[in-house]
Parts: C-alpha cells; structure tokens; sequence
C-alpha cells in the first residue's frame, strides 16, 4: 500500500509538534503543510469540518484528527519501528491516564499565565507549577515517562518545553527551581533528533505570544483591570461582523475597538495609551518622564513591527471564544 501522508499544521502548535515528533521518531516521510490559522485551507475545513483545527494527518486521502489519536494511529499502523505505547493494556492505560493529564491541565493553566495578571496570574502560575510537579512526581528517576525509551506521554508533553519559557516570562517564575527533574526530562528529550528539529525557538514562541495578546485585545483588557475600570465586554463572530464594528473601525474592521462613551478608540497600543492618560492617577502604565515614555513607545512599536506571524489561538476548549471574536468594549457611564 502506498503511503501518502500529509500533515496538516502550523509551526507554533505544541499539538501539531506531537504529530511532527512522532512520525520523525519513527522516520516516516510526510509532507508538511503550514496552515495559515486567520484564512484556513480549503483543504482543511473539508479535512476537518467537525473541529476546523490543525494539526490533521492525511494518510493515503483519509484524513485522522486530534493530536492524540493521530500518535496512537501512528503507532498503531508502524508499530514496527520505535513503539510509543506500551504493548500490555495496563501500561498503556496509564500512557492515557497521564497524556489525558497533560491535555487536560497544561496547555489551558499555561494559557491562563499569559492572558492574566494579578491576582488571578499569580493563581494560575501556582496551578501551573503544582500540576509540573505532579508530572516530575509520575516521572520519578525514570528517564522518561514510560520508562527507558521516549514514548506517548513524553510525545504528548515536549511540545510545552518550547512554550515554558514564554510562560515564565509572562508568570515572573522559574520552571527550573521549581521542577528541576522535568526540566532534566526536557533536556533528555531534546538529545532526539525527532525532537529538536520539531520544537521552535521559544524566544519566537513569546514573540508570537506577544502578537497574539494584541490581535485578541487582551493588553487592552489587562489595562482595563490593572485600571479597576469597570466597562462592558462584546464578543461577535468575526465570520460575521457586526454592523457595530463595522461603524466603529471603518479603517481596519480589526479588535480590539474602545468605545468611550459612543467615541471609537482603534488599535490595541493606542487603546493602551488612552486608558493611561484618561485614567492617569490608577496603575500608571507609561512612565511620566518624556524620554522614558518615548522609549517605551519606541519598544512597543518596535514589538509590533518585527513580530509578524500567524496568529490563532491553540485552544482545546477556548478556541470558539477568540479566534473567530470579537471584543468591543463599551463604556457605560
Ligand atoms: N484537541 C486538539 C486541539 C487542536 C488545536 O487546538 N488546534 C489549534 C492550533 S494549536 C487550532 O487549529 N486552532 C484553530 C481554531 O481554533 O480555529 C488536538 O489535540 O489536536
């Protein structure tokens, strides 16, 4: 049988990483094609019109979704060459148990680290670290999680290696002391070729972040909540946008849009600025100083123009709030 298989992803997916790990571990060729998230494929949404979601594998026309059970698939048809499971169904059971672990906990705690602040930031970074330490408490001294040899939860949780340093930036916390075996783990992992080559830069990960914090407006209502200024949240489908967004961002029809009392304010460093000068006495964000506030300009500009790249959300069960969004916040009084 001929095996034609291509994989359906984009760069940054820590869900994709595992499709693209587990078939180079097993050095099965496939052709890669990066999906651009903000004007998806015709190819994708008739591969994947339940979820509409990267990373899909498409083995010989057929298409296979969901991170998890492309591996597993993966495995189960080349079961011959490096086996991520286990054979005996107990084994394998606990391989689940732990994958299901790390889908459930990880990327959504991570998610929270870098979308907050305060408070709620500080809670989901302790979340964060307890559930590592969880994860380093199953590892013991094994070398990897199923053992001796890399296998299906090692696959399924290298991928966040690339994201935890954008989580720690965000969260001000070191993974390191915190969890110094599974960084150890993360370090062996990386000596696979399968690995290396797959996970990006993560410097370029907290850069895509950065970007993504901005096209979701979510500075905007990091500033709205450091400020205690209370305003109201609108969500629209983006597939279909709103006659409201339409008036009130004629230029771009881009989120986020500020209205203040019926007056729009476009562009997420703009809005930032604003609320800085309208509510200047509440958690000044600029400093006041003239020079420092035209560096601070400077590196903001500087942010938004060098970091350019796709951006989506990698979401299990947020992904229908933003991609497809939008969010006008509008003044009440
Ligand atoms: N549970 C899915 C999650 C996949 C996922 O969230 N994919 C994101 C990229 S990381 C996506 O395609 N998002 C596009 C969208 O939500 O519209 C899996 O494990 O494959």
């Amino acid at each position: 049988m001929a095996n034609e298989l291509i994989l359906l992803d984009t760069w940054v997916s820590p869900f994709g990483m595992r499709v693209r790990i587990a078939l180079r571990e097993k050095g099965i060729k496939f052709e890669y094609k990066e999906e651009d998230l903000t004007n998806k494929s015709d190819l994708l949404l008739k591969m994947n019109p339940i979820h509409k979601k990267i990373p899909v594998l498409i083995h010989n026309g057929k298409p296979v979704r969901e991170s998890g059970i492309i591996v597993q698939y993966v495995d189960e048809v080349w079961h011959d060459k490096a086996p991520l499971l286990p054979s005996e169904p107990y084994p394998r059971a606990q391989a689940r148990f732990w994958a299901d672990f790390v889908d459930k906990k990880i990327y959504d705690t991570g998610r929270k680290i870098w979308t907050t602040k305060g408070d709620e930031q500080k809670s989901a970074t302790e979340e964060f670290i307890g559930y590592l330490k969880t994860l380093e408490a199953e590892l013991g001294d094994k070398p990897y999680f199923g053992g001796e040899k890399l296998g299906y939860v090692d696959v399924t949780m290298i991928p966040f290696y690339s994201w935890f340093h954008a989580y720690e930036v965000s969260g001000n916390f070191s993974i390191e002391s915190n969890c110094p075996k599974l960084m150890a783990w993360a370090k062996r992992c990386m000596q696979h070729e399968s690995v290396s080559k797959t996970l990006p830069d993560p410097k370029k990960v907290y850069e895509f972040i950065l970007q993504l914090k901005k096209r979701l407006g979510i500075e905007a209502r990091i500033a709205l909540a450091e400020k205690g200024i209370k305003h109201e949240h609108r969500e629209e489908d983006l597939g279909n946008k709103s006659d409201l967004l339409l008036k009130m961002n004629s230029i771009h029809k881009t989120i986020p849009v500020l209205i203040h009392n019926g007056k729009p304010v476009c562009e997420s460093n703009n809005i930032v600025q604003y609320l800085d000068e309208v509510w200047h006495d509440k958690s000044p964000l600029l400093p006041s100083d003239p020079y420092l506030k035209g560096q601070a300009r400077f590196w903001a500009d500087f942010v938004d123009r060098k970091v350019r790249s796709s951006v989506f959300v990698c979401s299990v069960s947020l992904s229908i709030r933003y991609p497809c969004r939008i969010s006008l916040s509008g003044f009440m009084g």
